[in-house]
């Protein structure tokens, strides 16, 4: 994070490189993101209108370059633009807007080498950091499902690898391993029930990775990051509205978005709920997802993406643990904490999940049978 007492007098000088319009007011720290300071800031126009804007320090020890990672998200809300006008939607609400810098980049360089960017900030809309109702997270399922679809045709070898191996399960197991062996903070001690359980499912690391190999898994364009507070919805309507966060948009496996998104909103308690009596999936959750996933991605998944979808869930959550655990052992410098042990809790959690599904695993595999029936009788 930045040096709070530097915030509002670094904020002003970096916005006022970018063409926004009116008088800087009030500058606040937003959201709840793990990985880029994201801070709210309001303008007062000169017709003294109020205007909001998403003004963002890009990560840059995890974005090694930011100048192609702009590159792809300019051309991805383009290309989303031109998509949702033509299906006679709002594109200024429906898809992030880049605010350009006086000199007409996407991004602005300060001395000390950080990387901002703004967005128009999207009025009237609420983020979910828990799911509320299994209408709100069927309706996320729809709206990733169809992100996915607008981005069918999309010019996937235009895309740079902003994060190489993202979700390559196998090289995420290996730099567990490596981290757990090195310990260099002595805490592994403190994890050895984590670690154990971890290293106990390595034979399931490669099931997506070996079948995208063998070429029965397609490659799409695929967002890898949609967690529940990736998604605004319409204050309004309750409808899911726009997906942000689109740093990690790649080529990836239609199984990643879907299984990230069940690893963070199917669960009973928060990512980094302490108790994990209050940890399970929920499989009413986990339908009403499913649901929408399929309902949004219209007939285009294929019936090996169908059968494979509790797989993408159960290893979405796996990677997800050895993750928060691999940055617990190496001092936490990849994922934002809040309190001591917080990645600890978090890779807690999702090995609790992990087991949960495990156990579920057979009542998974019914619910999505039967969602894929009912979506083929309603088409
Ligand atoms: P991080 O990569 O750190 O997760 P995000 O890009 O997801 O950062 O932004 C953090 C949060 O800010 C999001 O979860 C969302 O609530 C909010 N947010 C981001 N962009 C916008 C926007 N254009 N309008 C409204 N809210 C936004
Ligand atoms: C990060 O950026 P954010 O907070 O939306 C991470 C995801 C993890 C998630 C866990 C670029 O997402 O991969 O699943 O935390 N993003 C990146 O909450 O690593
Ligand atoms: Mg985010």
């Amino acid at each position: 994070m930045l040096n709070e007492n530097l915030v509002p007098d670094r904020i002003s000088q970096v916005i006022s490189r970018f063409a926004a319009e009116g008088r800087l007011t009030e500058t606040q720290p937003y959201g709840n993101g793990h990985i880029n300071d994201t801070f709210l800031l309001t303008f007062r126009t000169e017709d003294n209108h109020t205007k909001r804007y998403i003004l963002q320090r890009m990560n840059n020890n995890i974005f090694k370059n930011p100048c192609q990672l702009m590159e792809n998200v300019v051309n991805i809300t383009e290309y989303l633009r031109k998509m949702i006008l033509s299906q006679g939607g709002d594109p200024d609400r429906e898809t992030l807007n880049v605010v350009r810098t006086l000199d007409g980049a996407s991004y602005y360089e300060d001395d000390s080498h950080n990387f901002w960017r703004v967005f128009l900030f999207i009025e009237d809309t609420i983020c979910l950091e828990m799911v509320e109702s299994p209408r709100d997270f069927y309706d996320s399922g729809a709206a990733l499902g169809n992100f996915q679809r607008m981005l069918a045709d999309y010019p996937a070898e235009t895309l740079h690898e902003t994060i190489p191996d993202f979700h390559h399960t196998p090289s995420r197991f290996l730099a567990f391993q490596r981290a757990v062996q090195e310990d260099k903070l002595g805490r592994a001690a403190q994890a050895a029930e984590e670690i154990a359980f971890a290293l106990a499912r390595e034979k399931d690391t490669a099931a997506l990775t070996d079948l995208l190999q063998a070429g029965k898994l397609p490659l799409r364009v695929t967002h890898n990051d949609t967690k529940l507070n990736n998604i605004l919805f319409d204050k309004t309507t309750k409808k899911a509205l726009c997906i942000v966060d689109l740093d990690t948009v790649m080529p990836g496996l239609s199984l990643y978005d879907f299984g990230d998104s069940i690893r963070f909103g199917a669960s009973t308690g928060a990512e980094d709920e302490p108790d994990l009596s209050r940890i399970e999936l929920d499989l009413t959750l986990f339908e009403a997802f499913t649901e929408g996933f399929l309902k949004g991605c219209a007939g285009s998944l294929t019936p090996e993406e169908i059968r494979l979808l509790p797989m993408g869930a159960k290893l979405m959550t796996y990677e997800c643990g050895i993750r928060f655990l691999a940055d617990f052992l190496e001092g936490d410098s990849y994922f934002k904490i809040h309190r001591e042990n917080h990645n600890l809790d978090r890779a807690r959690t999702q090995f609790k999940l992990v087991a949960d599904m495990e156990k579920k695993w057979d009542q998974m595999a019914e619910i999505v049978e039967k969602c894929t029936e009912r979506q083929v009788h309603t088409t």
